[in-house]
């Protein structure tokens, strides 16, 4: 099987999530210039949003970058065209199939590389030509699943026969070289690189990322069949009582939380705003340059120091 490293033309098998409105050119520049693969991720965004955001990275890279789209954006089909128009290397997709572009994907040389949180979607997306997998935990932050990444690694390593992105509660070396222990070729970073000197949110965001524990992430859209992991706040506290009993109108919730991502991220309203991020928040201690936590995460791990895990 090929490294992802060669599969990818990149020097750490890291790459960042595709995190709606914080996954812009800055970061997306500043992880591939770092050594891993930089995304932008093309969230609620519309087609010519995320065409600029592309041109952008060009400028600001000549290293090779991926878009991720999010395949419940309405935006999905027209970006799922321009990837191929801009010559964009790799695509990554989240929240839902991205069956119905693949053959097109392929054919444009595209790399694709689905996220996917069960079994049943990585087996039947190995089948459809995914050149690889993110295999996405429930401690990750955002739209999640239900399984950990614990245990649905090995248990989608078992099954199909191409590589392996391991994601959800991956912050340090030690998660790297769990991730390779459970068969992984390469990690998916998304949290750590919240609390990052590149990452264009607002510091007020950034900060409790930093301040979070152990069990500061919560879940919310449970009831609503989209659940989302955050930061508890009184924003997220709010929404998790109101949908207690499932007696609230999903149009109510909508209004809750409408816009509360880009409250977060723009305004740094902690109280009001949605501030998704994974349980790997509690391991996260201070803001650093982009270069420094990608060298921290693989120079230290033990599978690139060769190391024996045992004595
Ligand atoms: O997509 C993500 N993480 C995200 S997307 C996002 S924007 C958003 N915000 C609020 C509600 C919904 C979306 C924020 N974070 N990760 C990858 C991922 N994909 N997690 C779960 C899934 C997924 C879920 C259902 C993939 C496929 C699926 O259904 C497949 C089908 O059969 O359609």
């Amino acid at each position: 099987m090929k490294d992802i490293r060669e599969l990818l033309g990149i020097e750490y098998p890291i790459i960042q999530g595709g995190m709606a409105h914080i996954a812009t050119h800055e970061l997306a520049a500043a992880v591939s210039n770092a050594g891993g693969l930089g995304l932008i991720g093309a969230g609620g965004w519309d087609v010519n949003h995320v065409r600029d955001e592309v041109r952008k990275t060009k400028a600001l890279t000549a290293k090779v970058f991926g878009v991720n789209i999010m395949l419940m954006s309405p935006h999905a089909a027209a970006i799922s065209d321009m990837v191929i128009e801009e010559g964009v290397k790799v695509v990554t997709t989240g929240a839902g199939n991205p069956g119905v572009y693949m053959e097109k994907w392929k054919k444009a040389g595209i790399i694709v590389i689905p996220v996917v949180p069960s079994v049943a979607f990585a087996k039947r997306l190995a089948r459809g030509g995914a050149d690889a997998l993110v295999v996405e935990g429930t401690e990750a932050g955002g739209h999640i699943g239900q399984i950990t990444t614990f245990t649905l690694v090995p248990q989608v390593v078992d099954v199909v026969d191409i590589p392996v992105i391991a994601a959800g509660g991956i912050a340090d070396s030690r998660g790297l070289d769990a991730a390779f222990a459970l068969g992984a070729k390469g990690v998916q970073i998304g949290t750590v690189l919240l609390a990052s000197d590149e990452c264009p949110i607002h510091i007020n965001y950034k900060n409790k990322v930093v301040k979070a524990k152990d069990t500061d992430t919560v879940v919310t859209g449970r009831a609503t069949g989209a659940p989302v992991r955050v930061l508890k706040n009184p924003m997220s506290k709010k929404y998790l009582e109101m949908t207690k009993y499932g007696d609230i109108g999903f149009e109510e919730l909508e209004l809750l939380t409408l816009g509360s991502l880009k409250k977060a991220v723009f305004e740094g309203d902690v109280i009001n705003g949605s501030l998704m991020a994974g349980q790997s928040a509690g391991l996260v201690k201070k803001i650093r340059p982009i270069q420094e936590i990608l060298d921290d995460i693989f120079l230290n791990s033990r599978v690139y120091k060769g190391e024996r895990l045992w004595k």
